[in-house]
């Protein structure tokens, strides 16, 4: 059965000129891209996005990274895990940690411009798709 997630190229990743060797990895992968989007978001989405680290002392500089420009949106799928396919595709969130061959490890240096996000499991990807796409397809 299919499995999505949702994926965000970060503002990093559009400033760099990397959307299209990340997406290409993805795609080559075997993944599908089923919504595809260069969006500006705003602060209160991004506030909701990463509800979870509210309370961390680097909440308001992410959601100011996540808005200083545009970012990439895919809804990703594939045959089965994708939500786990994708975070190894990605790497560890620190890039210095990262593997080599990740995204994170071949293309990142800082931990609070690391490129890309990818829902950490079946449950968060199902409330980020909805956050980010709230319309029927
Ligand atoms: P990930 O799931 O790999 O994106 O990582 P987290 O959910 O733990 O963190 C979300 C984002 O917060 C990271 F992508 C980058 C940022 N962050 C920091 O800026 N500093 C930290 O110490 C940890 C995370």
């Amino acid at each position: 059965m299919d499995q999505r997630t949702l994926v965000i190229l970060k503002p990093d990743a559009v400033e760099r000129g990397l959307v299209g060797e990340i997406l290409g990895r993805l795609e080559r992968k075997g993944l599908r891209f089923e919504r595809l989007e260069l969006r500006q978001l705003d602060v209160a989405t991004v506030r909701e996005h990463y509800a979870e680290h509210r309370d961390k002392p680097f909440f308001d500089d992410l959601v100011a990274f996540l808005t200083r420009g545009p970012v990439v949106l895919a809804q990703v799928a594939g045959p089965r895990d994708t939500v786990a396919t994708v975070r190894t595709l990605m790497g560890a969130t620190d890039p210095l940690q990262a593997a080599p061959g990740t995204i994170r490890g071949d293309l990142a240096m800082l931990i609070d411009e690391n490129l890309i996000h990818g829902s950490d499991s079946p449950a968060s990807a199902a409330r980020e798709l909805a956050l980010f796409f709230p319309d029927p397809q």
